[in-house]
């Protein structure tokens, strides 16, 4: 049975490099909660191709009874070829593109930030950049990716057409687009709203309802716009001209790839998908490393758990009302990258890469 004030935490692993990262995060909570008295319970949950083979679902009921009964959820990844053997229904009921939207995650928060340790470290110091920190907010719960109508048909000529939509409502723009301007104004009071507005109907609108909200609720934000195709250019070119950038779902999923490299991998930013507040300001709540399943390397014990460490202390700061631990946290990596630890993904030539579980215990001795 719970105490009163303990919060629960739902931990998945999920597929290919998924667990062996979460296992790393997961020493990292058992760390605080032992040490610092954070008062948290965790689950661990079967998600993906092992529980299908087991139950015959992807999510399985006891993992939506976890997630149901959780403050936060610890996700790792999902993916990969060898998942080709879950039939595509139950991977479309059980995708983690649905069980976003399911929980209503529309804000997904990726900070790009570089460490120090990385970017005075040859060859890293070719790309990774000096004082970059800013946070992409990826609309999360609707565009492209869930549009209808969408699929594939087969035309009277033979051939066949795929198509998509890409949809949004004034409201799904706005709530997201308040949550990047209510970030903004918590950082250096700058927000860059991303779109395609010059060819696209769904940009047009996404342009018009920012612009309205900045007046109506925002003057005090210094707000500008871009085209994406500029944005991914302007990412690789002055990543620090950047502090909060808000954009939608497919345009935030090409983005933050792009701009890990400022960062050095990555396998080193952690994410965090927001719900709507309820009237204790409470929010569902998902943490997840941004990279996927990376099928190339599973199962080596050579993948980079740090973009799992560190959505740890999103949650900390986030979720779990501790923002001296998460700052405790992010200070332990940079310790940790300090003192030397690389993973491959990370590592100078010459220099041996320290395994996922090493890189774990070098969070933890920092
Ligand atoms: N940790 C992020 C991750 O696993 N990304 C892969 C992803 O989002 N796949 C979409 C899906 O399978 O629904």
């Amino acid at each position: 049975m719970s105490g009163t004030n303990m919060m629960r935490v739902a931990v998945i692993g999920g597929e290919g490099i998924g667990p062996e990262v979460t296992a790393q995060a997961s020493r990292v909570l058992a760390w605080f909660s032992e040490r610092r008295r954070l008062p948290v319970e965790v689950a661990e949950a079967e998600f993906g191709l092992e529980a299908y083979r087991r139950t015959g679902k992807v999510i399985p009921p006891e993992t939506r009874a976890a997630i149901e009964g959780a403050d936060a959820i610890l996700f790792g990844a999902t993916g990969g070829p060898e998942t080709a053997e879950v039939p595509p229904e139950a991977r479309r009921e059980g995708s983690l593109l649905k069980l976003r939207r399911s929980l209503d995650l529309y804000a997904n928060l990726r900070p790009i930030v570089t460490d120090p340790a990385l970017y005075d470290s040859a060859p890293l110091k070719e790309r990774v950049l000096n004082g970059v920190d800013f946070v992409i907010v990826r609309e999360l719960s609707s565009g492209i990716y869930f549009g209808e109508p969408r699929g594939i048909e087969s035309r009277p000529d033979g051939s066949r057409r795929g198509f998509n939509t890409n949809s949004y409502t004034s409201e799904e723009i706005r709530r997201v687009a308040r949550f990047a301007f209510e970030l903004a104004r918590s950082r250096r009071g700058r927000l860059c709203s991303v779109d395609k507005a010059n060819v696209m109907e769904a940009s047009v609108l996404w342009r018009e309802e920012v612009i309205a909200l900045h007046a109506d609720e925002f003057p005090d934000i210094k707000l500008s716009h871009m085209y994406v195709d500029n944005a991914a250019m302007q990412i690789v070119r002055a990543p620090s001209q950047f502090d909060v950038m808000v954009t939608d779902n497919i345009f935030g999923d090409i983005l933050s790839d792009c701009a890990a490299m400022a960062a050095g991998s990555l396998g080193m930013l952690p994410s965090a998908s927001l719900g709507p507040a309820d009237a204790q300001g409470r929010r569902t709540a998902l943490y997840e490393p941004v990279h996927g399943s990376a099928p190339d390397i599973a199962g080596r014990g050579i993948a980079n758990p740090l973009g799992s460490i560190l959505s740890v202390a999103m949650m900390l700061r986030l979720t779990l009302g501790r923002p001296d631990d998460a700052i405790l946290l992010e200070r332990a990596v940079g310790d940790a990258l300090a003192h030397g630890a690389r993973t491959a993904d990370i590592a100078e030539p010459g220099r041996a890469p320290v395994s996922t579980a090493a890189m774990g215990d070098a969070v933890l001795a920092s």
